[in-house]
């Protein structure tokens, strides 16, 4: 396959020979010759939009599959293993549709995944953003900030395969900037970019192009009014995002942005825009570990080895709170985290444990074998993505 410039450009990855770096991506087209590859720039009820260069974007079909059926009825394909802003899709003419709208046929693996737990009675995923190589945590130096909701992104992006950077914006206005990169000292211990900018200005936005490499792609998360679409209008050099003023009494913003757009930036990186999200449930898939690997590393100290670091004698976690060099709260956050994963964990068990029912051959639909198939839900991430 030769080097196809408007493709790569939205961040298709092509190795040194030319050819899609992913093995499992060229297995696929040569699987389906009448397609060819598309990026979904934005996910409707009806349908994707997708696109297969910076300036040609137009709509598709989904599968059959996809459509209308709730994704927890048997045999449905699950939310999240339906195609998402930033996905790699194949698409082909619509045999139905002579009229020339193309509809996907297959979903390119994905090199990385942003998922939060869905709210409901069903265990259910939500992908935020597919393919992503940063996840710019966006807080606002105002009364947004607070470090505790910055862990609890952190924590769904462990185990994602992209790489999470904390973004502080407004910190023209703020009054205590040092102050507030204090508060998250934890997380540059462990290589966690921090930066602090004045997302109105171009200058100042300049310290996140580390992340903006051409072929990349980058995501915004964070809560509504934390200055998202205001970063995405300056790095793109127009306003293109609505964005909202902040409503005096509570510092939160205008919902503004409702839906997810991949927009290709001026410099080659492909920027992804998300609508503030309420809540943020674990999937069971973290790794607390990884989140919070100041406090497993004091627990390896602890004089007991199962240790729940409450009033246990010789505890390392306690003496480092005691001395201030933990945070009570990032301690508190951390038990609280663990368990919220610890129950998604159990549910997606079970969830994989029933559909292993459903599908094996002369078993009664519903009835669960005793141990859930296929990895543990809570493993940790194997092969990390190697970064350009
Ligand atoms: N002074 C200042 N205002 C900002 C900054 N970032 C965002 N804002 C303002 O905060 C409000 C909400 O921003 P918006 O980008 O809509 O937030 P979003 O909901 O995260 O997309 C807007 O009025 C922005 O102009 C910043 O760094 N400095
Ligand atoms: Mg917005
Ligand atoms: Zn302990």
């Amino acid at each position: 396959m030769t080097p196809d410039l408007p493709l790569q450009a939205i961040g298709w990855p092509l190795d040194p020979d030319g050819r899609p770096a992913i093995a499992a991506w060229r297995e696929l087209l040569a699987a389906h010759p009448d397609a060819r590859p598309a990026r979904v720039v934005e996910q409707h009820r009806s349908g994707y939009v997708v696109a297969d260069g910076p300036d040609h974007s137009f709509s598709v079909e989904s599968p059959p599959e996809w459509q209308r059926t709730p994704s927890y009825k048997k045999g449905a394909t699950p939310t999240e293993q339906r195609a998402g802003v930033g996905d790699w899709v194949l698409i082909a003419p619509s045999i139905e549709h002579a009229a020339g709208k193309d509809r996907i046929v297959a979903l390119l693996p994905r090199h990385s995944a942003i998922k939060r737990g869905a709210a409901g009675e069903h265990y259910k995923q939500q992908l935020i953003a597919a393919n992503v190589d940063t996840v710019f945590v966006v807080c606002g130096l105002d009364a947004d900030f607070n470090p505790r909701r910055i862990e609890r992104y952190l924590l769904l992006v462990s185990g994602s395969g992209a790489e999470p950077v904390v973004v502080l914006t407004k910190a023209d206005e703020a009054k205590d900037v040092p102050g507030s990169l204090a508060a998250l000292i934890e997380l540059a211990a462990q290589d966690i970019a921090v930066r602090a900018v004045n997302a109105r200005d171009p200058d100042s936005v300049a310290a996140l192009n580390p992340w903006l490499k051409p072929g990349s792609t980058a995501v915004l998360v964070g809560s509504s009014g934390a200055g998202k679409s205001t970063l995405t209008n300056t790095l793109l050099g127009i306003e293109r995002m609505k964005t909202g003023a902040v409503r005096e009494s509570d510092a939160r913003g205008r919902h503004t942005t409702t839906h997810r757009a991949l927009i290709p930036l001026p410099g080659g990186a492909c920027l992804i825009d998300t609508p503030g999200m309420r809540e943020l449930k674990p999937t069971g898939e973290e790794t607390v570990a990884d989140s919070f690997a100041d406090i497993e590393e004091l627990a390896s100290q602890c004089k007991f080895r199962d240790c729940q670091h409450a009033k246990e004698p010789g505890c390392a976690v306690r003496a480092a709170i005691e001395a201030g060099k933990l945070d009570p709260q990032r301690f508190a956050s951390y038990h609280k985290l663990g368990g919220e994963v610890a129950g998604a964990a159990d549910r997606l068990a079970q969830r994989q444990a029933e559909n292993t029912a459903n599908k094996a051959p002369g078993r009664s639909p519903g009835r669960a074998p005793a141990k859930p198939a296929g990895p543990a839900p809570n493993a940790r991430p194997t092969g990390r993505k190697t970064r350009r």
